[in-house]
């Protein structure tokens, strides 16, 4: 094997750090893009560290920083007050990380980091209002019980959001998913659930919520979760979801390849699309790699932060295809034939292609 050939083998394995991510952190099964709300156990998961145990007897929640008043608050104290059910569309930052070339070594997430669920919680803005901002405070800082070393430093997992952020619709405090209590691995007893943004801004198991004086520049906000060209580009945060619609993979599966088989006719071919900016205007669909589209039907979404359906019927005809989506949204981003690469392979949100054998 000449050396060209063993290099490109060499960055397409994954290794075995990545597989142990892979197995602690699931993905979303494409099948169940069939379903408006993901089921508990086939929403995926991203986990940084290790999932804390917390007894919710003694869990507190603090408000504290640049406040008038310091809260401290128990998860009755949380569903006491008042409460919205929201469908919102959640996708990992790091979904299409493997189709960049190179791609950053992590999370090796294909197209499957995404779920819609059914969130209750109590909306933020009123809490913080509570507390009462002092003058100095410009952003608030969301603490997890989680804690690990990235960057070798050891650090809880935190994220910041703007004031303006903390007052948006739909921010809330979630302490149930589908109508149970949040699962462990969903952020039990509470998260903050941030629709539109991807994942890293829901900050899961809650410990505390202070509000800050300066920008936070802790590891989550000013050195991961930033599309970047190099080690030493500071880049630009990543925030909102980008626009993109997945297929719901036709017909039936190879077991090992997962390649596609299904019988020449009619197809019916139906996919999910979200934008954390806008609603969907459009889903066009090739059966031909990209080179011709057609308009699919778009449902409307239950929700602003939901995904919508779409469909489009096919005459399949014998042979080796290509079904491709790609969707539109009503500020006019729409997803590019191929990602732009960076360097933490953040929002590859280039369109779905599904290679179909038709028999
Ligand atoms: N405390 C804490 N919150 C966190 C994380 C984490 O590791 N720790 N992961 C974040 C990331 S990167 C994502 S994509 C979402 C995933 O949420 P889910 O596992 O409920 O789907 O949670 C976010 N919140
Ligand atoms: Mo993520």
């Amino acid at each position: 094997m000449d050396d060209a050939v063993t290099a490109e083998r060499e960055e397409l394995a994954i290794s075995a750090e990545e597989l142990q991510l892979a197995t602690r952190n699931h993905g979303f099964p494409l099948e169940a893009l069939a379903l408006d709300v993901t089921p508990v156990g086939l929403h995926y998961l991203l986990i940084h560290y290790d999932i804390p145990v917390v007894d919710p007897a003694a869990w507190r929640l603090r408000l504290d920083g640049c406040v008038e008043r310091v809260l401290s608050l128990s998860l009755d104290d949380l569903r006491a007050r008042p409460s919205v059910t929201q469908e919102v569309t959640l996708e990992c930052a790091g979904n299409g990380r493997t189709l960049l070339s190179p791609r950053a070594r992590s999370q090796p997430w294909i197209l499957e980091a995404v779920g819609t669920g059914s969130w209750t919680g109590t909306p933020l803005a009123p809490l913080v209002r509570e507390a009462g901002l002092t003058d100095d405070a410009v952003e608030v800082l969301f603490t997890g019980l989680d804690r690990g070393v990235e960057a070798g430093e050891e650090q809880a997992y935190q994220r910041s959001l703007t004031l303006a952020e903390c007052e948006r619709e739909g921010v809330v405090l979630a302490y149930a998913l589908n109508g149970g209590p949040l699962p462990p691995q969903h952020g039990y007893p509470v998260r903050l659930l941030v629709p539109g943004w991807y994942g890293m801004a829901s900050v899961k198991w809650l410990d505390r919520i202070t509000a800050i004086d300066a920008p936070f520049t802790g590891y989550q906000q000013a050195r991961a979760y930033r599309l970047r060209q190099d080690e030493d580009d500071p880049g630009t945060p990543v925030d909102r979801i980008a626009v993109r619609a997945l297929l719901q993979p036709p017909g039936v599966p190879d077991f090992f390849t997962r390649q596609r088989h299904v019988g020449a006719g009619t197809v019916v071919l139906r996919g999910r699309a979200w934008s954390g900016s806008a609603p969907i205007t459009a889903v066009e669909v090739s059966t031909d790699g990209g080179a011709t589209w057609f308009p699919a039907e778009v449902a409307p979404a239950a929700g602003p932060h939901a995904w919508h359906r779409f469909t489009a019927t096919w005459e399949a005809t014998p042979g080796e295809h290509e079904v491709c989506c790609r969707a539109t949204d009503a500020s006019g981003d729409t997803q590019p034939v191929d990602s732009a690469w960076n360097l933490g392979g953040y929002a590859a949100n280039g369109i779905h292609r599904v290679p179909v054998t038709v028999r």
